[in-house]
């Protein structure tokens, strides 16, 4: 384990290849039951590059009403699928939170996908940390202060790597500058899946 900064945790390759090609195998599933949607900004309406769906019992949406978690894919209607158990074991052995998680949203990054620097701050309660897992190709992570203006750094995620962010850390900016293509082998089609496990409500 790594501690970048307070609340900063990198576990490099918390999931071997083997993990990986299961959780791969296991999403393929998952995301037959709810597919990926591509959701717009609030106000603006412009679309996100990432495509995103969810499980577990509440899921992160985005449309030009707000941003909230809600228990039903915003396009099927149905309730999100169960959390897959290898996920929660990964929870209960690196989060430190005694909380389950009860949202895990699942982004997928195309070689041209990014994610402009943002807090996450639409939970109830900060007090439990966010658990993040990478699958596929490597992508630059940035991470900063609690405030936009703060300086910030950049870090290599590759496939299999999980980051924990938890106190000092949990409402720090952080996005997505770009995407290495043809990094990894893992997805077919290409390009990069992170899985976020929260505790929404
Ligand atoms: C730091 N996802 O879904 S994961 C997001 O790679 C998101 O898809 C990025 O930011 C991705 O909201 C980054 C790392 C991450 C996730 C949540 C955080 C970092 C965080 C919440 C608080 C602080
Ligand atoms: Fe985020």
């Amino acid at each position: 384990m790594l501690l970048l900064k307070p609340g900063l945790r990198l576990y490099k390759t918390a999931l071997d290849r083997a993990a990986q090609e299961a959780l791969r195998d296991e999403l393929r599933g998952l995301l037959r039951e709810a597919p990926l949607f591509r959701p717009a900004m609030p106000r603006s309406g412009k679309p996100f590059s990432v495509r995103m769906s969810n499980c577990g019992p509440f899921g992160w949406v985005s449309d030009l009403s707000g941003y909230r978690y809600q228990a039903r894919h915003p396009e099927t209607g149905r309730p999100w699928p169960a959390m897959p158990g290898s996920l929660l074991a990964l929870w209960r052995a690196l989060a430190e939170c005694d909380l389950a998680p009860d949202a895990c949203l699942i982004n997928f990054y195309d070689e041209q996908s990014r994610m402009g620097p943002h807090q996450d701050r639409d939970e109830a309660d900060f007090s439990a940390p966010i658990l993040s897992v990478s699958l596929g190709d490597s992508c630059l992570f940035r991470h900063g202060g609690d405030s936009r203006r703060d300086p910030s750094a950049s870090l290599r995620l590759d496939s299999g790597d999980v980051l924990v962010f938890g106190g000092p850390a949990r409402l720090m900016f952080h996005g997505v500058d770009r995407i290495l293509p043809k990094s990894s082998t893992l997805l077919d089609p290409p390009g990069r899946i992170n899985l976020t496990l929260r505790r929404a409500k």
